[in-house]
């Protein structure tokens, strides 16, 4: 009968994670008593199976479009379906290490000398973050070097986020100023630079840019914040912490990324100066992975700018593998 019972139990106590993974989070010899609750272990899978059903839903809106207009579409399915990972791993209790809190609070919720920090989430942002960015500078159509540059400046922001996080002195804030400095130029560039170079397009660019740009200003912000409360000055607690972050993810990712999907739906990528070839470019027998009669837009393959071209021929004249409407293209080169 105790053998059914606990079994019972068992099966009624939906969510093991704390239970099965670093139990009593005792993690590289110490223990964070500032952790989550099964309620926070709950949230994080949830929020991981939302960015799982957005990314499964971006991949199939990418199959309804010609291959080289899919950039988007994978951009973005990338950026969710790497949180979707992240936040597993944070609704299983893994991704921690217990830090040593530099301000000791009263409070129960966040009362104790060591508090959890989650550097799975920096790992997360390190892939993603760039990956939000470059959704967005091409989009503006902005040259290669200056999106290198912003992206080197994300990356100088989420890592030193993260060593803060896992410094247990005041030097911590210092990490935590030259993160701001990154974002400052981050977002300098979003709102002023891509933003007018986004308007040199047409205004349907434009368009696109300024909702997503502003969403993403508006949101980065907050991060900071996020930060400062949690991993720095241990104000509110790790679940708190897992709402908060969870909140702004769901808004920074999934929400963004149908936005951005949604303002690009009529814009061809080659009037961005993207320049995407597609299988059908190399027109010889042995080159092309897939035969198809057609190109995207019901050329025939080999027809058009490469009529009467022998077998050998590569991409058709138009240098856009024939893959477009007849209309000219504009001549930006990224
Ligand atoms: C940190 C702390 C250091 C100072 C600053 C930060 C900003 C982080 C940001 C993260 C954005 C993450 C997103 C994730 C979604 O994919 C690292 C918190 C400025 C802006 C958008």
């Amino acid at each position: 009968m105790d053998a059914l019972n606990s079994r019972l139990v068992e099966l009624e106590r939906r969510n093991n994670a704390l239970l099965l993974n670093n139990p009593g989070n005792r993690v590289n010899g110490a223990t964070a008593q500032i952790a989550i609750t099964t309620h926070g272990s709950d949230w994080y899978f949830a929020v991981c199976a939302v960015m799982t059903v957005a990314g499964f839903a971006f991949m199939g809106l990418a199959m309804r479009k010609p291959r080289h207009h899919r950039i988007f579409h994978y951009l973005t399915s990338a950026v969710v379906f790497t949180a979707a990972i992240a936040y597993f791993t944070m609704g299983s209790n893994l991704g921690f290490t217990p830090i040593q809190v530099e301000f000791p609070r009263s409070n129960p919720k966040v009362a104790g000398q060591f508090r959890e920090i989650f550097y799975v989430r920096y790992i997360d942002w390190f892939i993603t973050t760039p990956l939000l960015l470059l959704d967005l500078l091409l989009t503006a159509g902005m040259p290669w070097p200056t999106i290198f540059f912003v992206i080197f400046a994300d990356w100088i922001m989420i890592i030193t986020g993260l060593v803060g996080a896992l410094v247990q002195s005041r030097y911590k804030w210092g990490y935590f100023a030259f993160g701001n400095a990154a974002l400052f130029y981050i977002l300098y560039h979003l709102g002023w630079e891509s933003r007018r170079n986004a308007n040199r397009y047409g205004a349907d660019v434009g368009k696109a840019f300024l909702f997503c740009g502003s969403l993403t200003s508006v949101l980065w912000v907050l991060y900071p914040i996020a930060w400062g409360v949690c991993e720095g000055g241990n104000v509110i607690s790790p679940d708190s912490e897992a709402v908060f972050y969870g909140i702004l993810d769901l808004f920074a990712k999934p929400v963004f990324g149908a936005l951005l999907i949604w303002g690009h739906r009529n814009i061809e990528p080659s009037r961005l100066g993207l320049r995407i070839h597609d299988y059908d470019d190399v027109a010889t027998d042995d080159a092309v992975h897939e035969k198809r009669p057609a190109n995207d837009y019901g050329t025939p393959v080999g027809a058009g700018a490469n009529a009467g071209a022998p077998a050998t021929a590569t991409a058709p004249a138009d240098g856009f593998g024939g893959n477009t409407p007849a209309a000219a293209h504009p001549t930006h080169v990224v």
